[in-house]
C-alpha cells in the first residue's frame, strides 16, 4: 500500500528512544518494559507509527555498535513490533534485518543509506516503508559551522539523489517518504527557511516527514538564545505549520498533544 494510503496526511510518528543520552528524553525510555508502555501509549494517544531507535544523533554524539545497538533495541522489538505498527530508526542493516524479521514496517535512516548502502536492500526485501533523511556532515561536528548557498534546492537535490539510488536498490517508490532533516547540520536559519520552502522538497513527488519536536531551533525562536532543547507549545506550533505547508507525517515526542492539536488544524484546512 503506498504510504500516503498507509499513513493518511497528518500522521504522527511517536518517538521511542531506547537510549541513554537522547537530547530531549534521554534514558527516559532506556528500560526496555518502560519503552515498550510508552510504545503502546504512543499507539492509543493515536500515533500512526513509533520509531525505535537505539542510537543518539544529538549534535556530538559518537555512534554506538551493532551490538550495542542491538542489545538495547531487541528487547523491546521483541515485545511490539508484531504487535504495533513500528518504525526502526537505525543507518545500520543488521539492526534494520533483525527489527524487520520482527514485524517492524518502516526503515527510519537519517543518513539515507549513505552510511550502511546495504541497508537499501535489507528494506527492498522486506518491502518496507522508508524515511531518507538530509544531514551536513555527522552527528559529531555538524552543528560547527554549517553551510549551504540555497539550503532548500540543495536538500531536494540530496533527497532527490538519494530517492533515486533507493529505488534503484529495489524500494518501490511509493513506499518512500523524504525528510529535510530539521537540526542535522542546519542553523536555526537553515531549519526556517527549509519550511518556508517546503514545497520545494514537496515538488520531487513524495510524502514528506518533518521532525521538529523539542529542537533546539524551537527554544532559540521562542526567545531563549541558549536553548538546548524547544518547549512543548513551540513544538505544536512548529507540526501545525509543517502540516499547513504539506507535511504528512509529523516525528514528535509528546503523541497526544500533536494528535489533538493536527486534528484541530486539518479540521480547519
Ligand atoms: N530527528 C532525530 C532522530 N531521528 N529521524 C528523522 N527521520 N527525522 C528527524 O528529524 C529525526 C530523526 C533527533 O531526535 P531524537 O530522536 O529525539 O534525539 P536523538 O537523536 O538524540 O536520539
Amino acid at each position: 500500500m503506498p504510504f500516503v494510503e498507509r499513513f493518511p496526511r497528518p500522521s504522527v510518528m511517536g518517538v521511542v528512544n531506547v537510549t541513554p543520552d537522547s537530547f530531549s528524553d534521554g534514558g527516559v525510555n532506556f528500560e526496555p518494559s518502560t519503552a515498550v508502555s510508552a510504545a503502546r501509549r504512543m499507539i492509543r494517544e493515536g500515533a500512526a507509527v513509533v520509531d525505535v531507535g537505539g542510537e543518539s544523533t544529538r549534535p556530538g554524539s559518537d555512534g554506538v555498535s551493532v551490538d550495542e545497538e542491538l542489545r538495547r533495541v531487541e528487547p523491546v522489538l521483541e515485545q511490539v513490533a508484531g504487535e504495533l505498527p513500528v518504525s526502526i530508526d537505525t543507518a545500520k542493516a543488521q539492526v534494520a534485518r533483525r527489527a524487520l524479521e520482527l514485524g517492524a514496517v518502516m526503515v527510519n535512516d537519517v543518513t539515507a543509506f549513505r552510511a550502511d548502502p546495504e541497508l537499501a536492500g535489507v528494506a527492498a526485501e522486506h518491502g518496507a516503508y522508508v524515511c531518507l533523511m538530509h544531514m551536513q556532515g555527522e552527528p559529531r561536528t555538524m552543528q560547527v559551522d554549517p553551510r549551504y548557498d540555497d539550503v532548500a534546492s540543495e536538500v531536494a537535490a540530496f533527497l532527490e539523489e538519494r530517492l533515486r539510488f533507493a529505488v534503484a536498490e529495489g524500494v518501490h517508490e511509493e513506499l518512500i517518504c523524504l525528510d529535510p532533516g530539521i537540526g542535522f547540520g542546519k542553523t536555526v536559519e537553515h531549519n526556517v527557511e527549509l519550511l518556508r520552502r517546503l514545497d520545494v522538497l514537496l515538488a520531487l513527488g513524495r510524502p514528506v516527514l518533518v521532525g521538529l519536536s523539542r529542537k533546539s531551533s524551537l527554544g532559540r525562536l521562542a526567545g531563549d538564545p541558549a536553548a538546548k532543547t524547544g518547549p512543548l507549545a513551540a513544538s505544536l506550533a512548529a507540526a501545525v505549520a509543517a502540516f499547513e505547508r504539506g507535511a504528512t507525517m509529523l516525528r514528535v515526542h509528546d503523541v497526544r498533544e500533536h494528535v489533538e492539536a493536527l486534528a484541530v488544524a486539518s479540521a480547519l484546512a
